[in-house]
């Protein structure tokens, strides 16, 4: 463990120290930023909250707020103090921007050294950061505490798949630090190029900025022969170093000494259990530069009951499914794309590349999935083709209760992805009548 002192901290000393460190947020946004003094003023609240359990009572902070407040309204800390800004990868509207101080990029180190240490990381590891550097937090995240730990950083970014395969076998690569999808696309370019990547040094990746399944872990650990780690994190409230698995690979421990997590009812916003699902809500607890207030990630997820054996104390997330916005609605069910990825990863036959695609027939919306069939399948066996086609309907059907059009389409037709991969397609309004 790279800090006990905080990440097996005594839960009753845990939260005294959130509690502290919260009312020293507060008063800082308070005194610090318009919106803020604005909005606790308009529900009644004071900067100087009593107990965590008070804290329910405080507004939440949106996705808008940020936008509004573009590029810099949010800082509660002097441009002459911010040393960096980066931006989040939004792909609608205006992008928000945030900033960090030279204390912020100190934490941000720290947690995310946490992170590659909680995966297993030493400083005798070799860190390929595939991650994009840029204004999206990726790269430079995991290159800050690949660096903190004391591990050889290799920031060679995001694209130029061959160039990575060469780099990850030439210079001894023990962690490659990538979105999942972007393992899988290294993975299919190894074997093109006569690598077997089960022979190199690789031993671990720690992958997230996007939802992946259990299977899709599975696929990944087995064609990288690694142990392939969580990772979750989002710019408006650090960049990478939220919250991470540790071996156990059960739940990511949210970094609590830094970020106050919530669990909300997405429709009454009140605090739900522990157990139960809902919208993740954090409070960032120690950021100067642009802390955030009860900020609604739209990300789905629970906190997982009981201690984990690993020893640390902090709360675990489990993987985060989806956010409600990219959740699809079929004839009232609700399903997320990993849903059905976790679907189609366990089907032989098909391959680990999908996207679903939202259309218009008439006034009715149609939902199909496009799934590549696995490369050593033959594309012109028609009958094989159609077997294939309908037992992934079948498990799909099964698993998820909901019966949705499956398109089988050849290997390498779905667009591969360096970052994020694009799961939804909404082509809805492009086919308006159609
Ligand atoms: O994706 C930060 C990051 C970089 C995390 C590298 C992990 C690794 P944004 O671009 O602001 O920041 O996107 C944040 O991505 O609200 C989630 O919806 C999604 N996301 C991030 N990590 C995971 C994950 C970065 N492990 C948004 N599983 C978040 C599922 C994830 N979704």
């Amino acid at each position: 463990m790279y800090q006990p002192q905080y990440e097996a901290m005594p839960r009753n000393e845990l939260e005294g120290l959130q509690l502290e460190r919260l009312r020293t947020v507060l008063r800082r946004v308070y005194d610090n930023v318009d919106f803020y003094r604005r909005s606790f003023d308009a529900a009644g609240v004071k900067p100087d909250v009593g107990s965590l359990a008070e804290f329910v009572s405080y507004p939440f902070t949106l996705k808008d707020d940020l936008r509004d407040a573009y590029p810099f309204n949010l800082f509660a800390a002097p441009l002459r103090d911010i040393v960096r800004v980066h931006s989040s990868s939004g792909t609608t509207g205006q992008i928000t921007v945030v900033g960090y101080t030279r204390n912020d990029i100190d934490n941000w180190a720290d947690l995310m050294a946490r992170t590659i240490a909680a995966a297993g990381g030493t400083p005798d590891d070799i860190v390929q950061v595939t991650y994009g550097y840029g204004l999206f937090t990726g790269g430079l995240g995991v290159h800050y505490g690949s660096e903190r730990l004391g591990c050889v950083t290799i920031p060679i970014s995001g694209g130029n798949t061959k160039r990575q395969v060469q780099v990850l076998k030439d210079f001894g690569t023990t962690i490659l630090a990538c979105t999942p999808s972007y393992a899988l696309l290294i993975a299919e370019t190894a074997k093109e190029m006569g690598v077997d990547l089960s022979t190199t040094s690789l031993r671990a990746g720690i992958f997230g900025a996007e939802p992946w399944s259990e299977n899709m872990r599975l696929q990944i650990q087995e064609l990288l022969g690694i142990k392939a780690i969580d990772i979750y994190g989002l710019s408006e409230v650090l960049g990478p170093g939220v919250a991470a698995e540790c071996g156990e690979q059960n739940g990511l421990h949210v970094n609590e000494d830094h970020f106050l997590i919530e669990i909300v009812d997405e429709e009454t916003l009140q605090p739900v259990p522990d157990g139960a699902y809902g919208e993740v809500v954090f409070t960032t607890l120690t950021k100067e530069g642009i802390p955030v207030i009860r900020y609604r990630t739209r990300d789905i997820s629970r906190i997982i009951p009981g201690d984990c054996p690993c020893g640390r104390t902090s709360k675990r997330m489990e993987r985060v499914t989806g956010r409600s916005d990219d959740m699809i609605i079929v004839r009232g069910v609700n399903v997320f794309p990993s849903q059905i990825e976790q679907v189609l990863t366990g089907i032989a036959g098909v391959a680990p590349h999908y996207q679903v695609i939202l259309g218009k027939k008439g006034t009715m919306d149609t939902v199909e999935v496009r799934v590549e069939v696995a490369p050593d399948m033959d594309f012109d066996e028609i009958r094989g083709l159609e077997t294939l086609q309908r037992r992934v309907r079948a498990e799909i059907e099964s698993a998820l209760a909901v019966s949705i059009a499956v398109k089988l389409v050849e290997p390498k037709s779905i667009e591969r992805s360096e970052g994020k991969a694009k799961r939804v397609v909404d082509l809805r309004g492009e086919q308006q009548g159609a």
